[in-house]
């Protein structure tokens, strides 16, 4: 297998305006994320993903981008961003930026212009008919807005405000390439590509037999011949990582991105567990990554998370976030870190954060679950109902500040922040986490730094072992004569497990466990609550 350096990292994502706000307007900035780069540096990552810092209106937290070429004000200049891209190469590592190339701002002159009338020479950049189909979008109960103006409806796969730019018209795609150059000839080591699977429309847009299941939005025909002119006219050019946002496929489907013999992407998000996975179901998660090994290994790379920007912090949806929250969260980041694929944390990840039930739906931001909850409260549901339901997987879970110490707005900001402070950031804060080395952040650094010293942990080949265990999950990374083994207790409650014959044969070393010490009797291991451990078998 081709050896490469995206491969071999491990990936930090940066949500800046929940991260650390330097000059106290309550938004987090990239000024902020300069400040805090020692701290990334030290924790040993080698790719940080910056979320969108372009000019945006801001009604999807940057995501609806109305200038590709300047940085949105409360991020900071584009000087600032300079300086952030050289301070984190001058630390020896590489930045990512998202890239949204889906739809763009509905302010973004673009589209102010394809508005203007029917006409108009930007008129076919985006997408616009007499008639709706019967779809429905991410974030509206329909993807159709009707504009007055023109008497037509335009198409938006997420928001009102994020209409879908039409990839069928060459002038809409040349212009886009030029701009992703503006960024790659500034120095960024390659791109995460938002909704990258959303690109090509059906022709003639049929009604879909259940508008609710919105997997008619992604991946249709011609989109593969989008990201091969992509590459073929950008990438080719730059020692760049490519990964997509990739939604609705299945392995199959996906290799058709990242197969190397194609010339498309480098590696994938796929969103079988945090899409469409709402809690832990073990057999489900292990089926999904022996299928993805399947069919990707050796051809194609694939991603290692369990939360990001859109999804719940892993310790709170996937683990237990109460008494197991340090073992839980270090068991979580063992598996993410020895699985098959690149592996990316976000943003306090590495400390244990949690996700939260904030009281009030105006104490929530996100566009997402403000749009949803209008639309089941026109609906006459009851609205106290309505939150709780939309609590548990709400974006906002994971968008709270970053919480840095135990002072006011934990340490994010000298203002008032853009968005609530989890109430428990005087437990769980990175000054705490520092000053303890039994910390879920110490055990992270020792997991990085081990992907550094162990290509096993990056190339090699994968074997689960327990395929129908409900708790104990251990399978094998095995590259040349090295042969690593993981056990994992997904358990509030301790379990035995009897290796089998084949593995119980070798002698073993432990490598890394999150419990101080290791309680085993011959071929039996006795794995107490959440406990994790590395063994290399010899
Ligand atoms: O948010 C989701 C589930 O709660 C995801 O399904 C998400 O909508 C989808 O993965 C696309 O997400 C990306 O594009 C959106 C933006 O809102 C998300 O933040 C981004 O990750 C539109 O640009």
């Amino acid at each position: 297998m081709k050896r490469t350096w995206w491969k071999e990292a491990v990936v930090y994502q940066v949500y800046w305006r929940s991260f650390y706000d330097s000059n106290g307007d309550g938004v987090g900035d990239l000024q902020g994320v300069i400040e805090k780069l020692d701290y990334i540096q030290h924790l040993g990552v080698d790719v940080i993903w910056l979320n969108p810092c372009y000019e945006s209106p801001d009604k999807d937290n940057g995501y609806d981008i109305s200038n590709y070429y300047a940085i949105m004000e409360k991020a900071g200049t584009m000087k600032t961003w300079e300086t952030l891209l050289d301070e984190v190469h001058k630390r020896d590592m590489k930045l990512i930026m998202d890239l949204v190339v889906n739809h763009t701002s509905d302010q973004h002159p673009w589209f102010i212009e394809s508005r203007s009338s029917r006409d108009n020479p930007k008129r076919d950049w985006y997408i616009w008919r007499d008639k709706p189909n019967n779809w429905r979008s991410y974030f509206t109960p329909s993807a159709w807005e009707y504009d007055e103006l023109t008497g037509q409806y335009y198409f938006h796969s997420f928001a009102v405000e994020q209409p879908d730019l039409n990839w069928k018209n060459p002038e809409v795609r040349q212009e886009i390439y030029k701009m992703m150059r503006f960024w790659l000839d500034k120095g960024i080591d390659g791109f995460r590509l938002d909704a990258i699977a959303l690109l090509a429309k059906p022709e003639g847009f049929p009604d879909a037999a259940d508008p609710n299941d919105i997997r008619y939005l992604t991946n249709n025909p011609g989109l593969h011949e989008y990201l091969r002119e992509m590459h073929e006219q950008v990438f080719q050019y730059y020692d760049i990582f490519t990964v997509g946002e990739v939604a609705f496929v299945s392995p199959e489907e996906g290799l058709k991105y990242v197969a190397e013999d194609r010339r498309e992407l480098n590696a994938l998000f796929h969103f079988e567990v945090c899409d469409e996975m709402p809690n832990w179901e073990p057999l489900r998660f292990k089926n999904i990554q022996r299928r993805w090994y399947d069919v990707l290994w050796g051809k194609g790379w694939n991603s290692q998370f369990l939360n990001n920007h859109d999804h719940t912090r892993q310790v709170t949806r996937y683990g237990n976030d109460k008494e197991y929250r340090v073992e839980s969260a270090k068991l979580l980041g063992t598996m993410l870190h020895t699985l098959p694929g690149t592996p990316y944390i976000y943003q306090g990840e590495e400390i244990g954060m949690t996700g939260v039930r904030f009281p009030s739906i105006d104490d929530y931001n996100d566009i997402a679950m403000k749009n949803k909850y209008e639309e089941e409260i026109a609906k006459g549901r009851d609205p106290q109902e309505v939150l709780e339901s939309l609590q548990p997987l709400s974006r906002d879970n994971s968008r709270t500040p970053m919480q840095w110490d135990d002072s006011p707005n934990a340490g994010f900001t000298t203002g008032t922040p853009w968005i609530k402070v989890n109430p428990n950031y005087k437990e769980i804060n990175v000054k705490q986490a520092l000053q303890d080395q039994n910390s879920v952040y110490y055990y992270y650094q020792k997991l990085i730094q081990l992907r550094k010293e162990n290509p096993v942990m990056v190339y090699g080949t994968f074997h689960d072992y327990t395929e129908n265990e409900p708790y104990i999950y251990a399978y094998t990374r095995e590259l040349d004569d090295v042969r690593w083994l993981i056990v994992l207790n997904h358990c509030d409650h301790a379990n035995d497990y009897e290796l089998p014959v084949s593995l119980a044969a070798y002698k073993r070393e432990v490598v890394l466990g999150n419990y101080p010490d290791i309680q085993e009797n011959g071929s039996v291991l006795h794995m107490r609550p959440h406990e994790a451990r590395i063994y290399r078998l010899i």
